[in-house]
């Protein structure tokens, strides 16, 4: 039998418990609206992770891996109808629909309350409600934000234990009338007295992701999965965080923070913004090939940027853990990654061994010879499917990662002195490029084009733009938003850091990738370390500066001059082809966009007819 021992106060006990008024209110109004059976404020301690594990167990939405082989982690899976971000169905419902920009779904603010009240009404019938107070970043820094995610499920608040810093003490830092972003989310599944309880509960018609920027406010309903429901991720620490950021002068970002020092030990701090299951995590965590050099990671996805006041730019990782892209992850490939996930975690539609442990494809090069896969079929080698889903996930605390740097929960963050955009790429865009200055910088970023992936429910390898890998994050006009960047340059001016553009997935004529990736990718590292220092050479193209012959360390890597000069070609035709479509990518944003853009873009043109 169900026996949860949570605290599961009726609501006016757990109002009573609030010392904020603004969430007292909150939470009776939402209590209201949402009639669940129970209340639960949520303290953040082991007793409470303890107690969601044991809910899910015994609700069969979650499988207890063995305790010798991963101690203390669960495999959930989650049913083919959410898997993934859905895009669609997420919306920014600002004043104006130009507000929101081209960028996202829109509708009227009241229009969309009047239905998501309507969705929302009873809908955690049958469920316990949980309180969710958490802070984006350090407790105590000033580049920290509050918020409050109400959610009723227990595999959201595991999720939040792990992914922010949560319970008691972030509601004795907000206060009495301290101000938070609320964040309401419920899976949509509310339950008859009788009925019984799906392993994965979620509303299999409606799922819709809104914000409010203007009230600070996100609701989300219908989906129990990762960005969908974990909402301190990708709804409050970037689309709100991208709105105040824009309103208060910093930048909230889609970006892994890294620490690279060198063999002097000198250390420089590198962010990138590479798409969805594009490389953040393995970057965050590679191991260098180069003798001497070294990576320690200060997060994986999401980097907020502030001024400090020497006038350099600073950033904190506002999560706590990292929720990874589990295929592709093995020994070879992100070894930090596996090292981290040991204990303590949670998997999300990974496969499972007989032995009662998690596979998934790329952990390891043999394939087990059987397997439940996520679907919990049996698998073999000869299946005719893959064993995980491709967006399978791991949660995992930051602080288990065997590279996390010591500086990682720096109140006042890290200086930035390099800033990396990328996405993949098959043609024309080289392994490297360094931008002229911010406003070439800007454009580079803006100009950011991948294959799309599994992370999000669309098709997978369609090219699409995706500018500073935030066209799915970004709360605002991204006509805006590149005004914003352009604007910190402006201002700035002299202390910023220097913007680079990757590609590690450039392929051959045969669709092989010509860099091997993941470790050696600190061969680039280097070379951008070492021109921020201004010791390493380069060589002016039309597109921007590329390593001079010899500049990028290619010693005791296994590569053919071939390979080396076509990850470099400057493709002239191919850019020709790409300034047309840059073009009209531009011109969707109207008035909005930014007119310097307009003229770098003029500027490309003009540099490749030369
Ligand atoms: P999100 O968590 O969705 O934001 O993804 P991410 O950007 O952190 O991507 P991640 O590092 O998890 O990598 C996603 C996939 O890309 C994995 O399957 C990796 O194995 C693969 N990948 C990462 N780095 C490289 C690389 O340098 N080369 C190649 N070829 N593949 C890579
Ligand atoms: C991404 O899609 O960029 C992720 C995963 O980091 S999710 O939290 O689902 O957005
Ligand atoms: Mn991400």
């Amino acid at each position: 039998m169900i026996n949860p021992q949570v605290d599961e106060s009726p609501v006016d006990e757990v109002s009573g418990k609030i010392k904020n008024k603004g969430l007292a209110q909150w939470v009776e109004e939402v209590t209201a609206t949402c009639r669940p059976d129970r209340v639960h404020l949520c303290d953040g301690s082991e007793k409470e992770y303890q107690e969601m594990q044991r809910l899910m167990l015994h609700a069969g939405t979650a499988i207890a891996l063995n305790l010798e082989k991963r101690p203390n982690s669960i495999l959930v899976r989650s049913t083919t109808l959410d898997v993934a971000r859905v895009e669609d169905q997420t919306y920014i419902c600002s004043a104006t629909k130009e507000e929101a920009g081209p960028n996202n779904n829109w509708e009227e603010p009241a229009k969309m309350r009047e239905k998501l009240t309507k969705l929302f009404t009873g809908s955690m019938q049958g469920r316990t409600m949980y309180v969710i107070p958490y802070c984006m970043g350090p407790l105590g820094s000033p580049i920290s934000k509050i918020g409050v995610e109400i959610s009723d499920s227990p595999y959201v608040v595991a999720n939040m234990h792990i992914m922010a810093r949560v319970g008691a003490k972030v509601l004795e830092a907000l206060g009495t009338d301290g101000e938070f972003v609320k964040g309401l989310h419920s899976v949509g599944a509310p339950l008859e007295p009788n009925e019984q309880d799906a392993a994965w509960p979620c509303n299999s018609k409606y799922k819709y992701i809104c914000h409010f920027p203007e009230t600070r406010e996100i609701s989300s309903f219908g989906s129990g999965y990762g960005g969908n429901a974990l909402l301190g991720k990708k709804c409050h620490a970037l689309r709100i965080a991208s709105v105040q950021a824009r309103d208060e002068g910093w930048l909230a970002e889609h970006m892994l923070i890294l620490k690279l020092t060198s063999p002097e030990g000198q250390a420089k701090y590198i962010t990138g913004a590479f798409p969805s299951a594009c490389g953040k995590t393995n970057l965050a965590m590679l191991i260098s090939t180069v003798p001497g050099w070294k990576v320690e990671t200060i997060g994986d996805d999401i980097a907020w940027m502030k001024f400090g006041p020497d006038g350099r730019l600073y950033a904190i990782n506002p999560e706590a853990g990292f929720f990874g892209v589990a295929p592709g992850t093995g020994m070879k490939s992100n070894p930090n990654a596996m090292l981290t996930v040991t204990k303590n975690s949670i998997f999300t539609n990974c496969a499972m061994t007989p032995d009662g442990d998690v596979w998934w494809e790329g952990m390891t090069d043999e394939k087990p010879e059987e397997l439940t896969d996520w679907l919990r079929r049996p698998w073999t080698p000869a299946s005719p499917r893959v064993a995980a889903h491709p967006n399978a996930r791991f949660t995992t605390p930051a602080s288990q990662c065997p590279v996390i740097a010591k500086e990682w929960e720096d109140p006042k963050g890290v200086p930035i002195d390099a800033i990396l955009f990328g996405g993949r790429r098959a043609s024309v865009v080289p392994l490297v490029t360094e931008s002229f200055d911010w406003q070439h910088g800007t454009f580079l970023a803006a100009t950011t084009s991948s294959e799309t992936t599994a992370a999000a429910t669309a098709k997978v390898g369609q090219l699409r733009r995706d500018p500073m890998a935030m066209l799915p994050f970004c709360g605002y006009n991204m006509g805006d938003y590149f005004a914003h960047w352009l604007k910190i340059g402006a201002t700035r001016g002299a202390n910023l850091p220097r913007i680079y553009y990757v590609n590690w997935f450039r392929r051959d004529d045969k669709g092989k990738f010509l860099w091997p990736g993941y470790g050696e990718n600190s061969r680039v590292l280097k070379w951008v370390f070492e021109r921020c220092n201004g010791s390493a050479q380069a060589v002016e193209t039309p597109i921007g500066r590329l390593p001079a012959p010899g500049a990028l360390d290619t010693e005791g890597l296994d590569i053919s001059g071939e390979s080396l000069a076509k990850l470099f070609e400057i493709d002239v035709k191919g850019w020709l082809a790409e300034v047309p479509k840059i073009k009209d990518f531009f011109a969707g944003f109207g008035s909005r966009m930014p007119k310097e853009l307009e003229q770098e873009i003029e500027k490309l043109e003009q540099r490749l007819k030369k």
